[in-house]
């Protein structure tokens, strides 16, 4: 069948889509087919680095035999797996009548949606519809991933989020990053810069390949890092290797930093993260000696003491005057005129009126995340469910999930999946069958990164992102801004106001509105990115957004909220439960470790992939494994305390983590098992962990490493899946 938006065989500059680091690709088109994609060595942000996801998993996933083709109704009891398909019409029409009406007995505020972030189009679209709807309530998953490193350069005014310059750098101090894994770009530039005779400098619990590059590798306690971001502090203040002249002029609380890291000398922080106090010593001195650049990750993110975590790196780097400039931590330039989704959640044009906005579920405890003038204005995802199962403090009746798949990746999966299979309503847009989508009454098929247009900056090269839709949506699949907004039409037919949230009537328009007046659709088009002009160092004309104007190492926004203005060290959940539980749970549990062939919990039907990586792992340290009896290839069953579920994983001895540490990756599930879970319950890490808190004061976020657990062998008869014939 020949499409009227075919395009013509050739070969496409793109912008792969499947991670947040947005590599440039390449894109064969033969017979209107997609034979390849690669990638794009004349891309100046990604270099020619590329990833086996974009090669592989994204053309299997969009010409996927058991792609989800059409809109679909559920037929029968909810989770029993029977479906039938309807067409556009009718799903948007349903789903229009069933939010309205979950609306109109519930009060607009029971309708909630949620989605990965506002980093993608489907982001804005899914707070919009809230909005258009009349509730302030959307769900993201970044408090689980980058939110406290976005709050903390934030409350700070860095703006250096993703702006890391390691191709210029002398000294690269890498921080609960697995670079090999996660990011193909940062990991290339890494080793460039190494044989370029830059220092690496790695901190983090587990042997990663970065590490063992790397001329220092420091492995501190999970959850310990703010003792050493002090200390390293410290020393540099103490031997008076910090840059007078840009702490006088651009930060303000050098002074209450100096006397909070005091308390950090290396002997103490030694005792803390079980470095060695030397080696803090020779760390400072190789970093202050720079340029250098803080390269951090998930590792320090996502926990209870998150937000002050990063506040200490981030003072490190401002003391250092390692911002914005070359080989440092450069702030985030724009184009003229260019708007990001963010941007439009916090444009006065697009908001409800105050009074309504401050009724975000979890605003009042977490301001800075889920006010009106929080991040990107999401709820806190722990008070939605609680709202749901609980009715308090009002009822969550209906979900619009789109891009997100949080039967598995959030905590606590039998309460998540609790509270969704409670719900009146739920819709969930995506490209195959989860876990999530299993529960829905309707779902709807969404186009890949190889049939929709996005256009995004790319704050380490500075410059703008295309990705070039080169293939017409296969069978029924259509974007989120196409469907968001020909349902938000539907609601405007039957009385509710949309058109000031929606007023583009295609995603062209949405993305021309996006990109301002400097960028060049056209050159955009044709190479996939294209540049624009800035300055580095540009402060003065810049500024910094906090209330001083100057980067805030004492920070007074945190101080009027009654928290903790100076980073602060807390003992790590491992560290700090009683010792009875302590003794019930003696090892500590890190999640979230990345592999090469999985996005979180997407692939995991792709024979490929699963052939490479076919079991959930647990990486057991040699010496552990001695003690506790456990031997290679034995499953285990994962439990923290306080939580009803267990995970089961497969043992995998190595040295890569620590005696004592037991780490895991995350976002395992199995296409292949009974649904509606379909493995939820039994080889997500998540079921084993919970989401109720300690939460870090500032994002909300839960803890999902450092945790206390212990483990307990799985009789044969409960293993979940065998090594295949
Ligand atoms: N292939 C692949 N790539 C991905 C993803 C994927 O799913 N698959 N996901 C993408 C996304 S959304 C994200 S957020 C990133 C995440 O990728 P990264 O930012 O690299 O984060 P993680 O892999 O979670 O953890 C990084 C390192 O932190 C260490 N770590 C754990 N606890 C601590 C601690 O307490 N202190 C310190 N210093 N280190 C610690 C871990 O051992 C790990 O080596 O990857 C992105 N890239
Ligand atoms: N325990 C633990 N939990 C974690 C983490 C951890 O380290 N440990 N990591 C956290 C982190 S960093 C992250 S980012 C989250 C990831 O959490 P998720 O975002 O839930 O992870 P994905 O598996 O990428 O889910 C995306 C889903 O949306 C669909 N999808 C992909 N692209 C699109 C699109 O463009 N539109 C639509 N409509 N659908 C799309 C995919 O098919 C998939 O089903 O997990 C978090 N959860
Ligand atoms: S790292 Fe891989 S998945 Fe991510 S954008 Fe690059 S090629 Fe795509
Ligand atoms: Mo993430």
């Amino acid at each position: 069948m020949t499409r009227s938006d075919e395009r013509p065989d050739g070969i496409y500059a793109s912008t792969c889509w499947e991670c947040s680091t947005r590599c440039g690709s390449l894109v064969t088109l033969e017979s209107g087919h997609v034979a390849n994609v690669g990638p794009n060595p004349d891309h100046p942000g990604s270099k020619g680095a590329f990833c086996v996801k974009g090669i592989r998993a994204l053309p299997e996933l969009t010409y996927s035999k058991t792609r989800i083709k059409s809109p679909m109704r559920r037929v029968g009891e909810r989770g029993s797996g029977n479906w039938e398909e309807i067409s556009w019409d009718e799903a948007l029409d349903e789903i229009a009548e069933r939010l309205l009406e979950v609306r109109a007995e519930h009060g607009p505020e029971s309708l909630v949606g949620a989605v990965s972030s506002a980093f993608f189009s489907r982001g804005a679209m899914v707070a919009l519809l809230m909005r258009s709807l009349g509730s302030p309530n959307w769900m993201m998953n970044q408090d689980l991933c980058g939110g406290c490193r976005a709050l903390s350069d934030r409350i700070m005014g860095l703006g250096i989020v993703g702006g890391e310059d390691v191709d210029n750098t002398k000294c690269a101090l890498i921080v609960g990053r697995n670079p090999s894994a996660a990011d193909p770009v940062q990991w290339m530039a890494l080793k460039r810069a190494k044989a370029n005779g830059a220092k690496i400098i790695v901190i983090d619990p587990a042997r990663t390949p970065a590490a063992e590059i790397a001329d220092i590798w420091m492995r501190p306690r999970p959850g310990t890092d703010v003792a050493l971001g002090l200390s390293l502090i410290n020393v540099i203040i103490e031997e008076n290797l910090y840059d007078h002249d840009f702490v006088g002029e651009w930060t303000r609380g050098f002074e209450e930093l100096k006397t909070r890291a005091a308390e950090f000398p290396p002997a103490r922080a030694a005792e803390l993260t079980g470095i060695a106090a030397d080696d803090i010593v020779t760390v400072a001195r190789m970093y202050a000696d720079g340029p250098s650049s803080f390269v951090s990750g998930h590792g320090i993110d996502a926990f209870s003491n998150g937000v002050q975590t990063f506040r200490a790196f981030h003072c490190l780097v401002a003391i250092t005057g390692n911002v914005d400039r070359p080989g440092g931590n450069l702030r985030v330039k724009r184009p003229r005129g260019f708007r990001n989704y963010i941007d439009i959640l916090h444009d006065p044009e697009f908001s409800l009126p105050q009074e309504i906005a401050k009724r975000t579920l979890g605003a009042d405890q977490f301001p800075l995340w889920a006010g009106p003038k929080g991040w990107q204005t999401s709820a806190h995802n722990p008070t939605v469910l609680d709202a749901i199962l609980t009715g308090n403090p009002h009822p969550v009746r209906a979900m619009y999930v789109s891009g997100v798949n949080i039967a598995v990746t959030y905590p606590d999966t039998n309460k998540v999946m609790a509270a969704l299979k409670s719900l009146d309503f739920l819709v969930v847009a995506s490209h195959m069958m989860t876990p999530t989508s299993e529960i829905a009454d309707i779902v709807l098929p969404k186009t890949t990164g190889l049939e929709e247009e996005e256009v995004s900056l790319e704050p380490s090269a500075q410059i703008v992102c295309y990705t070039n839709p080169v293939i017409a949506p296969q069978n029924e699949a259509r974007s989120d801004f196409d469907f968001t907004t020909d349902l938000a039409r539907r609601l405007e037919a039957r009385g509710i106001n949309t058109r000031k949230f929606f007023p583009w009537e295609t995603k062209q328009e949405f993305n021309e509105y996006l990109l301002g007046d400097e960028i060049d659709w056209k050159i955009l088009r044709k190479n996939g990115w294209a540049p624009f002009d800035f300055k580095l160092g540009n402060f003065e004309e810049a500024g910094f957004k906090t209330p001083s104007g100057k980067i805030e190492l004492w920070s007074e926004t945190l101080d009027g909220l009654g928290i903790d203005p100076l980073p602060n060290y807390v003992s790590p959940r491992a560290e700090s439960v009683d010792p009875t539980t302590r003794q019930e749970y003696p090892f500590v549990l890190i999640t979230g470790a990345r592999e090469k062939t999985y996005h979180h919990s997407r692939y995991r039907d792709q024979a490929w992939a699963r052939k490479v990586s076919p079991f959930p792992l647990l990486q057991v340290h040699p010496e552990t494994a001695t003690a506790s009896g456990l031997a290679e290839g034995d499953w285990v069953a994962v439990e923290t305390p306080g939580v009803d579920g267990r995970c089961k994983l497969k043992v995998s001895i190595t040295e890569e983590t620590g005696p004592g540490t037991v780490r895991t990756g995350m976002g395992w599930w199995l296409p292949e098992a009974p649904g509606p879970e379909r493995g939820a319950l039994d080889v997500n890490v998540n079921v084993a962990l919970s989401y109720d808190g300690p939460w870090d004061p500032v994002t909300g976020s839960a803890d999902t490493r450092g945790l206390p657990c212990r483990l307990t062998l799985v009789p044969d008869a409960e293993i979940p899946m065998r090594e295949s014939a």
